[in-house]
């Protein structure tokens, strides 16, 4: 090869190698690369869908039922500063952080269960924030926060079973088991059970508003209390940071239901950021072994200690030894 050759070789393969960095740039930028096409419900299948269910309570008052068509229909952004800024009109809010509406009777009865500890910034960010959004839903609610109050590794799917148990208690038909990092975006994702558990926040902004892989079940997710209770709710086994939401998914898989959500546009939220948790490194063997003990571990496998049950005018705060 002479000079001249080399020179050429050389800058074909400058190109090449620009080109390859460009399209890996591509790939790692734009969110091709995620399961952006999972299936949805549209607006229009929404009320199809969701299953109207009330504690006795609300059932018994005396009013018209509320009108939930202008919330989806309008869908607004809502995550605005006056709804960060503080709790408004707080004189509305029970003691235990409880809430329905006064002029009509709310259709949809929902404990909002949030696993916890030590995050108190992060805490007075979502109370502040999810009672101004929830109410302006028109639906009766009420936060159960799950505090681990010992040094073991957090144990998120154990809190969310222990949270389900006290809320089924206070007779909820409806669970909606969230992270207290995770706000929701659009004032038409309704905090309601749909007929199969829901995946609520598919359009999350630290996955560029798309899903990294269709089967991801973690975050925020709806499940009518009767389906937490078939399939033995979540396992208790997983200690530390990932899996037990996949976990989950197969469970509900193993009964025969499976998953939906709504469209994008209902789906956003945003997370807070904080510092990544400790990953379980025993997740992958917990994972591929699940299905032999989905009827063994779980909601009735359920041992734990209530150190406390505090009634906070934003919530209800279970404090718990796992
Ligand atoms: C997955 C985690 C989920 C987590 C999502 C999103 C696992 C299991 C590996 C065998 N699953 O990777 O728990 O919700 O990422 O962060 O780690």
């Amino acid at each position: 090869m002479n000079f001249k050759n080399f020179r050429k070789n050389y800058r074909i393969a400058d190109y090449a190698m620009f080109g390859l960095c460009t399209w890996i740039f591509i790939y790692c930028m734009l969110p091709w690369r995620f399961a952006s096409h999972y299936d949805f419900l549209t607006e229009e299948d929404i009320f199809e869908v969701l299953v109207e269910q009330v504690t006795n309570n609300i059932s018994l008052q005396q009013l018209p039922e509320c009108d939930y068509s202008a919330i989806v229909g309008e869908n607004a952004y809502t995550y605005l500063k006056h709804y960060q800024e503080k709790v408004l009109r707080n004189e509305e809010i029970l003691p235990g952080g409880e809430y329905y509406p006064r002029d009509c009777k709310a259709r949809f009865s929902v404990a909002i269960i949030v696993p916890y500890r030590q995050r108190e910034e992060q805490l007075h960010i979502f109370l502040t924030y999810m009672h101004n959004y929830l109410r302006q839903q028109r639906i009766h609610y009420r936060i159960f926060l799950v505090e681990q109050n010992d040094q073991l590794p957090f144990n998120r799917a154990k809190l969310f079973n222990i949270g389900a148990t006290i809320a089924v208690q206070n007779e909820f038909p409806c669970l909606i088991l969230h992270d207290v990092d995770l706000l929701p975006l659009n004032s038409g994702n309704l905090y309601a059970c749909t007929e199969k558990p829901r995946h609520m926040c598919s359009a999350l902004d630290k996955f560029r508003f798309n899903l990294p892989y269709t089967s991801l079940f973690g975050g925020v997710v709806a499940i009518r209390s009767e389906v937490y209770n078939i399939i033995n709710g979540m396992s208790n086994l997983y200690q530390g940071w990932g899996g037990e939401d996949d976990d989950f998914y197969e469970r509900i898989l193993a009964k025969q239901y499976s998953i939906c959500r709504f469209e994008p546009k209902y789906s956003g939220y945003t997370m807070l950021r904080h510092k990544p948790e400790t990953p379980n490194q025993n997740r992958g063997q917990l994972l591929t072994t699940s299905h032999l003990r989905f009827h063994i571990d779980g909601l009735n496998s359920l041992t734990f200690k209530e150190n406390e049950r505090r009634i906070h005018s934003l919530f209800t705060h279970i404090l718990v030894e796992i």
